[in-house]
């Protein structure tokens, strides 16, 4: 070949090789070792999850946007890499939104990417279709929100968004990408080279020494200590250094209900058996990643054994959280320990040494003493077998299921049916139980349960209240159409807390919170191929799980419970606004 064919060819080869917007992104993804999204497909982005699953990514279709959101968001709790929910414009955003803002609440690092309109006509409001303002209107709703415009700025838009989701405290991104830019062509060779691979998206933030000192002289100090672990701490992944900080320590725990597991339900040390005792007695308390919210009637109040809900106990709290705005959010932190919590508790195990004098014998054997009563009142109510069954007959079994596959994970939603699985079914590995979070939503359970198949194939363990279940409960589709080992009960007391409410005008329309009784939800997952039980003992219960676990087969258990079984709002009665007037 002479050097004038040559540069011809060379010529040739430039112009073929262009890119595009969709290859951009997708290259982007991959770049930073994402290698899931989770969406619905659509105008604008129909081609865009088609060429993401041509390129070798894993594209799971879901039947609502707000499911592949909640999938997205659980997907990066789990793995501490941003989980991508890909939708339309308009309304596909719209119901992703949730999802997106859920995750910023529970600080799980999350970016929702949605095709938009043509921007000329949104700015201009002329009626375009699935016309609207996205960018303006998730920017209150998550931690950050970008939009690119242009393809060679697609490297920077993806990158930017990996920082924002997962640095600091974690949460949810919105980028916005309009229809056009999808198809933007740019010199393959330039394309690549606008692309960034994000080094250290989520940099370690060491504490401060002398707030490290300030928080151990505390910790020396105390008489009745108690450690919270919460889901950030169960999100750091520092399991070991939690581990020996509270065993060298010998501080008594307690796990809120996403960081159960990071220590075995089981172990000595847990005190969550007598949880209502330790909170008002503890004198310093060790907060790892939890916050005092809501979850924990904001430190105050007679949980914390103040003499009304508004007057503070008399503890004092360490408090180890990444971000520095958190402290004295509801009380007084006196000893805030700002960093990532894998180097926090690094730092405190450093400061402890070898030679670290336990808590007194006295606080451990009140503690102790409480909690095996406790215990033994629970074994007992556990071990009656009613009929119809309870929910704490049907919860035995699972929680023997999960005894016997502590590597299965357990998602939870509903009000009774979250509350007495939360405290009944034992956990024993980090990070298994995925649930309502932050804001108790309903609506997590499908999306939460075939990300978590899907990240981890490990099998999934889904356990509904009815009302729960019905917010994404299409989702069984999804999980037959990637055949995920994922075992639904539903616990169906015929309602939302229970289906005894009547209609004071006798009118025809049931009571707001009844629901058709004797439902048949296994007939959803026969519908599409799985395996559908209707259960009315634990033992058939117990049949169906075992075998659900084994096969990994796509299985929807109904388990009826007794619809008087429930309370109110589960635990949370007391914050039902009661009506003054009869
Ligand atoms: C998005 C959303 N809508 C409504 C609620 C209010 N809510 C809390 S629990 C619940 C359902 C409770 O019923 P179910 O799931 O059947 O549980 P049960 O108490 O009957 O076991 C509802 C609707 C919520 N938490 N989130
Ligand atoms: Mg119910």
């Amino acid at each position: 070949m002479d050097t004038a064919t040559d540069s011809k060819a060379t010529a040739n080869t430039a112009i073929q090789e262009a890119t595009d917007g969709f290859h951009l992104v997708i290259d982007a993804l991959k770049l930073n070792g994402i290698d899931t999204i989770f969406g619905l497909p659509g105008i604008p982005i129909t081609d865009f999850a088609r060429k993401a699953q041509a390129e070798g990514m894993r594209v799971i279709s879901f039947r609502h946007e707000q499911n592949a959101g909640n999938a997205a968001a659980i997907a990066g709790f789990m793995t501490q890499k941003p989980g991508i929910c890909l939708t339309v414009s308009a309304p596909g955003f719209l119901n992703g939104l949730t999802a997106l803002t859920n995750a910023t609440t529970n600080c799980f690092p999350m970016i929702l990417i949605s095709g938009s309109s043509e921007r000329e006509i949104v700015d201009l409001q002329q009626g375009d279709y699935e016309e609207m303002d996205q960018l303006a209107i998730a920017k209150p709703l998550c931690k950050a929100a970008f939009r690119v415009l242009h393809a060679e700025d697609i490297g920077v838009g993806i990158a930017r968004a990996i920082r924002a989701a997962v640095s600091g405290r974690p949460g949810g991104v919105y980028l916005d990408l309009p229809a056009k830019l999808f198809a933007q062509a740019m010199d393959a060779e330039a394309g690549r080279k606008s692309l960034i691979k994000v080094v250290d998206p989520a940099p370690r933030q060491i504490p401060a020494p002398d707030a490290v000192q300030r928080a151990l002289e505390l910790l020396k100090s105390a008489k009745r200590p108690l450690i919270l672990l919460g889901k950030g701490a169960a999100y750091a992944q520092a399991d070991a250094d939690i581990r020996v900080l509270v065993e060298k320590s010998g501080i008594p725990y307690l796990s809120m209900s996403m960081a159960k597991g990071l220590l075995p339900d089981t172990h000595e040390q847990s005190a969550s058996a007598a949880r209502s005792y330790v909170l008002p007695a503890a004198d310093v308390v060790l907060l790892v990643g939890a916050r005092l919210n809501w979850l924990l009637a904001h430190g105050k109040g007679k949980t914390w054994g103040g003499k009304t809900h508004k007057d503070w106990g008399g503890q004092k709290f360490i408090q180890i959280d990444i971000s520095p705005q958190e402290a004295d959010s509801n009380v007084r932190i006196d000893a805030p320990v700002v960093g990532d919590i894998g180097s926090c508790v690094s730092a405190l195990l450093a400061g402890i040494g070898s030679n670290w004098a336990k808590p007194p014998a006295e606080w451990l054997n009140s503690i102790a003493e409480r909690k095996n009563k406790n215990i033994a009142k629970m074994a007992e109510t556990l071990a009656k077998n009613p009929t119809p069954m309870n929910f704490h007959s049907a919860l035995n079994v699972v929680r023997d299921i999960i005894k016997a596959n502590p590597d299965a994970i357990l998602v939870n939603e509903g009000a009774n049916a979250l509350d007495f699985t939360r405290s009944i079914v034992d956990m024993y590995k980090p990070r298994k139980r995925l649930d309502v979070g932050t804001w108790g939503i309903m609506g997590i359970g499908m999306g939460f349960a075939v990300a978590a198949a899907v990240v981890s194939g490990e099998p999934v363990i889904a356990i509904e209240g009815d009302s729960a279940f019905g917010f994404s409960g299409m989702e069984v589709e999804t999980i037959c159409r990637y055949n995920l080992p994922v075992c639904v009960v539903v616990l169906n007391n015929n309602g939302v807390y229970g289906g005894t409410d009547v209609n004071p005008t006798g009118g025809p329309d049931v009571a707001p919170t009844v629901f058709v009784k004797g439902a048949r939800y296994d007939k959803m997952m026969d519908a599409f191929g799985g395996v559908g039980v209707h259960a009315t003992t634990p033992a058939e219960l117990r049949k169906a799980m075992e075998e659900a676990i084994r096969s990994r087969k796509p299985t929807l258990i109904n388990a009826v419970i007794d619809e008087t079984a429930g309370t109110e709002s589960g635990r949370i009665t007391s914050l039902n606004p009661s009506a003054k007037k009869k």
